[in-house]
């Protein structure tokens, strides 16, 4: 048995037949989604935010509920009609809450970012202070960055990681705590490879009378499995995507507790969005319904020791990680000082190869975030396509072989060939 195996078998769901309906329809846009389709198939993808959802997750999604304005919450809604669509998202919130064992839940988030905006909106007022992980050291636009509303709307300072060992300094961001007196300390990354210490974050929080906010958009899966420390008791509002190691579709949520779920589901609706996506919100429950199940637990083990894989043998090969490592689902690959190329470049010649991942800044960066000096791999859609230890060990040969003959065009193409036949070995769907 594979990762990939069990309720939530990683599928391109691609039912030939809807497909073919589709086709007859509208044979330009058919055309496009196929071409995709086969794209997903054929290329190994190490995009640590990216993952493959189930048949029965994307079944859900296109469903009749599309058709629906359900603007509210169940049981008080604008519109009428919403007896089925209440059943459904009161099925997705009781999962959500289970799932994180949490007091309240808010599944209408169209996106990690409206759920964040959302979340800030329900803790703290226009020009407020937030003390938060800077996009450079691994967090996140929406984490205060000045062309992102969050950045426009308060007043943000960023902790980063320490020079020497590439980890958050908790010593560091409690003393800038200190000196700057957020209202709120926001945690979370998109590109951090380290456990996150959330009790410690609070302890600083507390020390300051602020509010701890935890956006887990990467780590969500993990932290349901127990697999990574959950912030659930210590944070006020936990923000999350419901479609990296999450395996959901494509949408956000928010777990607080009790006291704030009033201001968090004022803030969601009417604060910042209108009508919910309530066939994604019906994909979400079926998600959450998987994540509940033992098969989960097991695939995002799976993702970790995938990630340990690729890791050692990147290591092996004389590549350097930041941080020396990973604890979780994605590493940072020192692309131009284990290999003397950028980010950019690196990125472009693995896809040239068949290896999708994404250029990414690691910590003291020189370059800009366009060239960038890494990459960021990560395992949640190699563990659901049936990866195992073997499979990621034999990318990480790849890759470099690739990377130190980046210039040889028929090395590419070699590589090309076995990456296409290693995912033609394990399809998907
Ligand atoms: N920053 C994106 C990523 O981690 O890929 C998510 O918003």
């Amino acid at each position: 048995m594979t990762h990939g195996d069990g309720p939530s078998n990683g599928s391109n769901g691609y039912n030939v037949e809807s497909m073919a309906r589709l086709a007859e329809v509208d044979a330009e846009a058919a055309s496009i989604i196929q071409r995709e389709i086969e794209r997903q198939q054929d290329y190994i993808d190490l995009i640590a935010s990216q993952n493959y959802v189930s048949q029965a997750v994307m079944d859900a999604q296109g469903t009749a509920l599309t058709n629906k304005y359900a603007e509210g919450y169940p049981g008080r809604r604008w519109y009428n009609g919403c007896a089925h669509i209440d059943e459904i998202e009161t099925l997705a919130i009781e999962r959500a809450k289970q799932m994180f064992g949490a007091e309240h839940a808010n599944v209408q988030p169209h996106s990690g970012s409206q759920a964040n905006a959302a979340a800030y909106m329900a803790l703290i007022k226009d020009g407020d202070r937030v003390l938060a992980m800077s996009l450079d050291h691994g967090g996140h636009l929406t984490h205060g960055h000045q062309l992102s509303f969050s950045g426009m709307q308060y007043e943000f300072a960023h902790y980063g990681v320490d020079s020497e060992t590439e980890r958050i300094d908790y010593d560091a961001l409690e003393a800038q705590a200190l000196e700057f007196r957020p209202k709120m300390i926001l945690s979370g990354a998109s590109a951090y490879p380290r456990i996150i210490d959330f009790e410690r974050l609070r302890a600083i929080a507390d020390q300051v009378d602020a509010f701890l906010m935890a956006d887990i958009a990467h780590i969500a899966g993990l932290v349901i499995a127990g697999l990574h420390p959950s912030p659930v008791p210590y944070a006020d509002v936990v923000t999350t995507t419901t479609h990296k190691t999450l395996r959901g579709p494509r949408g956000g949520l928010i777990v607080c507790k009790a006291e704030h779920a009033k201001a968090v589901d004022r803030c969601v609706f009417p604060g910042v969005q209108g009508g919910p996506l309530e066939h994604t919100i019906a994909s979400k429950a079926v998600a959450f319904g998987e994540a509940l199940t033992p098969a989960f637990r097991d695939y995002q083990q799976g993702i970790i020791d995938n990630a340990q894989a690729l890791a050692s043998e990147l290591q092996e090969l004389d590549v350097r990680l930041t941080s020396d490592g990973t604890d979780n689902h994605l590493m940072l690959v020192d692309v131009l000082g284990s290999l003397g190329v950028t980010g950019r470049d690196a990125a472009n010649a693995l896809e040239g190869a068949g290896i999708v991942c994404n250029k990414n800044m690691i910590p003291f960066d020189k370059r800009s975030p366009m060239v960038t000096s890494g990459i960021r791999l990560g395992t949640p859609a190699a563990t659901t396509r049936g990866f195992g230890e073997t499979q990621m060990r034999q990318i990480a040969q790849w890759i470099v072989h690739v990377l130190r003959n980046r210039d040889d065009e028929n090395v590419r193409h070699e590589v090309r060939q076995e990456a296409r036949a290693l995912c033609r070995a394990f399809p998907l769907g």
